[in-house]
């Protein structure tokens, strides 16, 4: 197997699809730098993944912009040089209709999807713009292409996502840096669990009855993505389960 001879950074890496990218990209030599707020999470990674290629970890709330720039401006020089970033760390909070959400929870949703998403390019795209080497992956959401019944706030975080992707690839083309957005559906992760604040039954009960992506089926997206010669941007990609045909309609027969 030939390495790839680039470094990645990824957020959210300690669990979901972060961390399936994470696995893939270390199985194909790839430099990782992994970011979260689970320190604990991200010790463990970085001993099981140094087997295969050279980690680094960065433990920072993607909320907390001067965390942000202090952890990314204090990476060791082996590591400065980021080509691929894939800005994945995100999460819902709540399933309430809008005259009953909390504000905690829309605070959150657009600090953490939005803000913090911001924080981490603007943090790196200098960086890239410098080396003339980039490449961006945004990961947006079927909730960032349609609205469905209490996803208000999380589908206005991901509708921002949308729009983000595409004025960074607007903004980012004359330094031929490459920027496209993922944007699955119904993903297994830990995802449910974090929006039902803890309720397990809640949380397993969204991926009943059929059968639902899985972390891996992501990350191997996004390792084609990130791999395609450099003559090749994909810019927007929606993927589902089989089972799913909108936010709103899931075949439970399959
Ligand atoms: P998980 O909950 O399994 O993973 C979320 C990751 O984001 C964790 O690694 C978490 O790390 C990190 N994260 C969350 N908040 C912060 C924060 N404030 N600062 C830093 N890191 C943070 O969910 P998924 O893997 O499913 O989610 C990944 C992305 O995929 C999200 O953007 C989500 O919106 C998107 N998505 C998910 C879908 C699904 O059905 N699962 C479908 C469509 C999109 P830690 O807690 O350690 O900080
Ligand atoms: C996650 C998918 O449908 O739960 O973005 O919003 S959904």
């Amino acid at each position: 197997m030939t390495k790839i001879n680039k470094t990645a950074l990824i957020t959210g890496a300690t669990s979901g699809i972060g961390k399936s990218t994470a696995i893939l990209f270390a199985a194909n030599g790839i430099r990782l730098i992994l970011c979260g707020r689970r320190k604990d999470r991200l010790d463990i990674l970085k001993q099981e993944l140094s087997k295969e290629t050279e980690v680094c970890t960065l433990n920072f709330d993607v909320r907390n912009k001067s965390e942000v720039f202090d952890a990314i401006n204090s990476l060791p020089e082996s590591f400065a040089d980021i080509n691929i970033l894939v800005n994945n760390a995100g999460n819902a909070h709540g399933l309430d209709p809008i005259n009953e959400g909390s504000t905690e929870d829309w605070d959150a949703m657009l600090d953490i999807n939005v803000k913090g998403l911001l924080y981490v390019s603007k943090a790196i795209i200098p960086k890239m713009i410098a080396n003339k080497s980039g490449h961006i992956i945004n990961i947006g959401s079927t909730a960032g292409k349609e609205v469905y019944p209490k996803g208000n706030v999380y589908c206005a975080s991901k509708h921002a996502v949308d729009a983000i992707n595409q004025g960074m690839r607007i903004d980012l083309n004359p330094y031929g840096i490459r920027v496209g957005a993922v944007n699955p559906g119904l993903v297994e992760t830990e995802f449910s669990n974090v929006r039902f604040k803890g309720d397990h039954e809640k949380a397993e009960n969204v991926y009943k009855g059929f059968t639902p992506l899985k972390p891996e089926d992501i990350a191997e997206i996004i390792f084609f993505v990130v791999t395609r010669p450099y003559h090749v941007n994909i810019a927007d990609l929606i993927v589902m389960p089989t089972a799913q045909a909108s936010s709103t309609i899931v075949n439970k027969k399959l």
